[in-house]
């Protein structure tokens, strides 16, 4: 079974995944993990925290000369601004690192820190920040980079756009060519295929800027390629589509997810809705003019594309602080401000991608299983002849 974990906090010396399960024989190109974390990076709206990282894994165990062995990989991001910190947040206490903590003790209205105080008995919430940090997500990246590999050696990809920021959406009409298109650019602002819209996505991210607010917005994640037959719908907790949900639902900030256009679907017609069936006799395979089901019917991939939507609430941190409490003295306080982004929705898509591979590729194995690459790919040609014969 593919599992898979993160450690690591904020400004501690780095962040780590683990991960196991992946079947020996994939190519890892290290170049291309670090692309992925780079694409994590970037995006307007972030703030000076992406100019001090440049985050780069280093692999620590599980691969050898470019590939896996099967056995579990360790990987290992480094936080550069670490060494702006180690006397904060030492892992041993030491007579003179006292004075240097940096306490929180104004918790941040949507933020982890004060459900994250209560619950751990802290009166200040640097501990619990830390890891709530959506800086976690490098880790994510990283060990979804792994994930996409593996899908990538049987002809499927996972990107992401952006639809939405704040009040400015895009429309719902990028093509897959596009969303390549835009993936394959360095710095992109937005990753929003439409350029139009993107100018006004960093008009409404320069008004916040100004305004010392925050701006959150929707990213889509696209798997292209999906063999039908992912998922079941014999158990609950085996469908697709709601593991899909949680894995996106689980990234810092999300706070709704959509399969296809599932929103829209539910105040339509259901003879608008469901995606009528054909079938091409020269690919031998069945067929949709549309896809508002976003590629998944009764929790399992159906062939079409796979569509994942994620909605970003605005980054908790504001420079013009709402109203709070101070944990310790119980006096009405104005929120914390630290250094923060103001807007990341790319990066988030970004995250989803990663969250959403390591499930597909989690459903992959457990269909097709195989202790190596050579014997998961005889058990998926072996599918695709039955499909073919179907
Ligand atoms: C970061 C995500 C955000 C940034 C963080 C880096 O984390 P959070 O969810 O805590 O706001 O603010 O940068 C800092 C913590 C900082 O000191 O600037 C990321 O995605 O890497």
């Amino acid at each position: 079974m593919l599992r898979f974990n993160t450690a690591g906090e904020s400004h501690g010396q780095g962040l780590v995944a683990w991960v196991s399960g992946l079947p020996a024989g994939i190519t890892i190109d290290l170049a291309f993990i670090n692309r992925e974390l780079k694409r994590r990076q970037e995006g307007y709206g972030r703030g000076g925290r992406m100019k001090i990282e440049t985050d780069q894994v280093e692999i620590l165990s599980g691969v050898r000369r470019s590939h896996t062995t099967g056995a579990p990989i360790a990987l290992l991001i480094a936080n550069k601004d670490w060494v702006n910190w180690q006397e904060s947040l030492p892992v041993e206490e030491h007579e003179d690192t006292a004075q240097k903590y940096r306490s929180l003790t104004s918790p941040r209205p949507g933020h982890a820190d004060l459900a994250g105080c209560l619950k751990y008995n802290f009166h200040e919430a640097r501990y619990v920040l830390e890891r709530a940090s959506a800086r976690e997500t490098a880790a994510r990246v990283a060990a979804g980079a792994l994930a996409k590999l593996l899908l990538a050696a049987f002809g499927i990809e996972v990107l992401s756009h952006v639809l939405a920021v704040g009040q400015v959406h895009a429309g719902n009409t990028a093509t897959w060519e596009q969303i390549r298109e835009i993936c394959a650019k360095d710095d992109t602002l937005f990753r929003c295929v439409d350029a139009e819209a993107e100018r006004a996505m960093k008009a409404a991210v320069d008004d916040v800027l100004r305004t010392g607010d925050s701006l959150g917005g929707i990213f889509e994640v696209i798997a292209h390629n999906v063999p039908p037959g992912l998922g079941t719908h014999a158990n609950w907790d085996e469908r697709l589509d709601g593991l899909l949900a949680q894995a996106v639902m689980s990234l810092q900030a999300v706070k709704a997810v959509e399969i296809g256009t599932g929103i829209e679907n539910a105040i339509a017609l259901g003879s608008r809705v469901h995606d009528q069936i054909d079938y091409n006799k020269k690919e031998e395979r069945f067929t949709r003019p549309e896809n508002h089901a976003g590629g998944l019917e009764g929790g399992i991939s159906n062939g079409e594309d796979i569509v994942v939507r994620g909605y970003l609430k605005p980054i908790s941190t504001l420079r013009r602080p709402l109203q709070s409490v101070d944990m310790q003295t119980k006096e009405p306080v104005k929120a914390a401000y630290e250094r923060s982004d103001v807007c990341v929705v790319p990066a988030a898509g970004v995250a989803a991608e990663a969250m959403v591979a390591l499930v597909l590729a989690r459903c992959f194995l457990e269909k097709f299983g195989g202790d190596s690459l050579v014997e998961t790919r005889r058990n998926f040609e072996g599918y695709q002849a039955q499909l073919r014969a179907f």
